[in-house]
């Protein structure tokens, strides 16, 4: 690593002289743009180190998904599409705590050391990787991507500009370049496109299968959050018509302007409101809302009096779970050799919980907040579905079930299902395109309206509080954030606060991509969560 070429990156991306440098969040960095340059330049540069270390191509993607369009932020992809790693979260902090040139080329000096990358090259007869860099459509791309291809380009990595992409999309890119396979942008349409005709058993070719018409089911309506999923979500929708589809989209909130003002799936699964320009809708309308990305779905049905009905990712896993059940039921005698895991985190509602275990038999595993936590532990699985309630999930396969599945694709229609799902859910992480198409399968091939999905289970009364702090790091947690160890007292008090309601359950964490505490109550009737979550509020304070 030349120290000159880092110093002369950097000085063309100086850090703010006053203010913290932000701290690697759940997701990565994110902040207000303006202060974000210096940090993108060393996500670039940290990329192209993990790049040489593990010989293949990572990447990084700049969006601050649901945050307001002001904001902006890094995403860093690992070489099969996975967010880092711990100890690269570890080196991404050193870096953008480095504040003078000087000191960030010497940070980046000892990294390089540490992952020996000298020697790995020399072994290899010379560097190999390469990092691709992508964004959303926030007005501050431009200049955060141009950092982040200096932070990249003075290590002699070779760079490629992915221009606009969703999260998922990047991740699916580096992953499939890295896996061989094919991993263009048209590519990813095709995979969906064709996994969907496989997985539909070609029900694609009816607009509304007579059948299911019955139900009183149409189009879906996509709320696209004015975000970069806006232009993706018609790129796909353009490819299923060509490729017979007739399946009705109406496509909304398709930007330039408003990036998740008061639209998307975080506004309405937080909300519980429509998304702007959902006014008008019919009640009982078929819609969903991606945010800002495209990594998060949630789907949701006008109410008639301005509210909705809400199907978070608890529903969707709960959806694709069932089907994944209902398949395996076709396969009798292999299908128990099949590990089948769905994860979930403690703010998951406990109906959903129970739903998983009684109907469906499976036990959830509970994981820590964040995707990285899921993923990896529905990894462990031959399939493991996984979500987060605010929507963010996808569904994993293992590479061993793959390979039993395509030995006997032929004679067993449940294996070609599961292939199918295979191809539709993104492998890399949860994607909101994707997700929609398997929604939407799963719907058409069961003939089930939202009726039918919302009747799988009801809610417990909960309520989502979010508490202002001077410090939310007093608050450190235990057990998949179930427990508070810190400070002293608190899971005393809020022990004996659950313990006055009927089916109570509550917890509090401090959140990872804001200064507050995020708190989650749970009882038998929403007067007494609704009083549950204050309380725990007040201890917190
Ligand atoms: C980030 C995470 C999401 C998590 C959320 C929690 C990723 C890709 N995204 O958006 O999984 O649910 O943070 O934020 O990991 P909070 O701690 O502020 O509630
Ligand atoms: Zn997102």
């Amino acid at each position: 690593l030349d120290p000159d070429r880092v110093r002369d990156a950097a000085s063309r991306f100086p850090p703010d002289a006053d203010g913290d440098p932000p701290p690697y969040g759940t997701a990565g960095f994110r902040a207000q743009a303006p202060i974000l340059p210096p940090v993108l330049l060393r996500c670039g540069l940290l990329a192209a180190i993990k790049s040489l270390a593990a010989g293949k191509m990572c990447g990084v993607m700049v969006t601050a998904s649901h945050n307001p369009e002001e904001d902006n932020g890094a995403k860093l992809i690992g070489p099969v599409g996975e967010m880092m790693s711990p100890e690269w979260e570890d080196y991404a902090n050193r870096l953008v705590a480095a504040g003078s040139d000087d000191q960030l080329a010497a940070e980046a000096a000892a990294i390089w050391r540490q992952e020996g990358i000298d020697s790995i090259d020399e072994g290899r007869g010379g560097p190999v990787g390469g990092v691709v860099v992508g964004c959303d459509n926030r007005p501050s791309a431009g200049l955060l991507v141009e950092a982040a291809l200096a932070g990249v380009a003075c290590t002699g990595v070779p760079v490629v500009r992915a221009g606009l992409q969703t999260t998922p999309q990047l991740h699916f890119r580096v992953r499939a370049r890295n896996l061989g396979q094919p991993w263009g942008e048209a590519d990813y349409y095709d995979r969906l496109a064709m996994g969907l005709a496989k997985a539909s058993r070609d029900l694609v070719g009816d607009a509304v299968p007579g059948r299911w018409a019955a139900v009183g089911t149409d189009g879906l309506l996509l709320d696209c959050a004015n975000g970069v999923g806006a232009a993706k979500a018609e790129a796909l929708i353009a490819r299923l018509r060509e490729a017979g589809c007739g399946w009705r989209f109406d496509v909304r909130n398709v930007g330039p302007r408003g990036l998740n003002d008061r639209v998307g799936a975080d506004h309405v699964e937080k909300q519980r409101a429509l998304p702007l320009g959902f006014e008008t809708v019919a009640k009982g309308a078929r819609c969903c809302s991606i945010d800002g990305d495209a990594d998060r779905l949630v789907y949701f049905a006008p109410d008639g009096k301005r509210g909705l009905t809400l199907f978070d990712g608890n529903k969707i896993a709960a959806l694709l779970a069932l089907y994944i059940k209902d398949a395996l039921k076709g396969m009798p005698g292999i299908a128990e050799t099949f590990k089948v895991g769905v994860v979930q985190t403690a703010y998951a509602n406990g109906a959903s919980t129970n739903y998983l275990k009684t109907e469906l038999g499976l036990q959830p595993v509970m994981t820590s907040t964040g995707v990285k936590h899921l993923h990896r532990e529905a990894a462990s699985f031959d399939v493991g579905v996984y979500f987060e309630a605010n929507g963010h999930g996808t569904v994993l396969f293992s590479n061993d079930l793959i390979a039993k599945l395509r030995k006997i694709e032929y004679e067993d229609e449940a294996a070609r299902d599961l292939l199918a799902m295979a191809e539709v859910m993104n492998q890399a992480v949860g994607d909101a395109l994707s997700g929609m198409l398997m929604v939407e399968c799963i719907l058409r091939r069961k003939v089930w309206g939202l009726k039918e999905w919302e009747d799988m289970y009801t809610d417990l009364p909960s309520r989502q509080l979010k508490v202002m702090v001077a410090d939310r790091a007093v608050i450190k947690t235990t057990d998949a954030e179930t427990r508070c160890i810190a400070p002293d007292s608190l899971q005393q008090g809020i022990d004996a606060a659950v313990a006055r309601r009927k089916s109570g359950r509550a917890f509090a964490r401090p959140s990872g991509t804001e200064n507050v505490v995020r708190i989650y109550a749970e009882a038998a009737s929403q007067g007494e969560a609704d009083s549950l979550a204050k309380d725990v509020a007040r201890l917190v304070h």
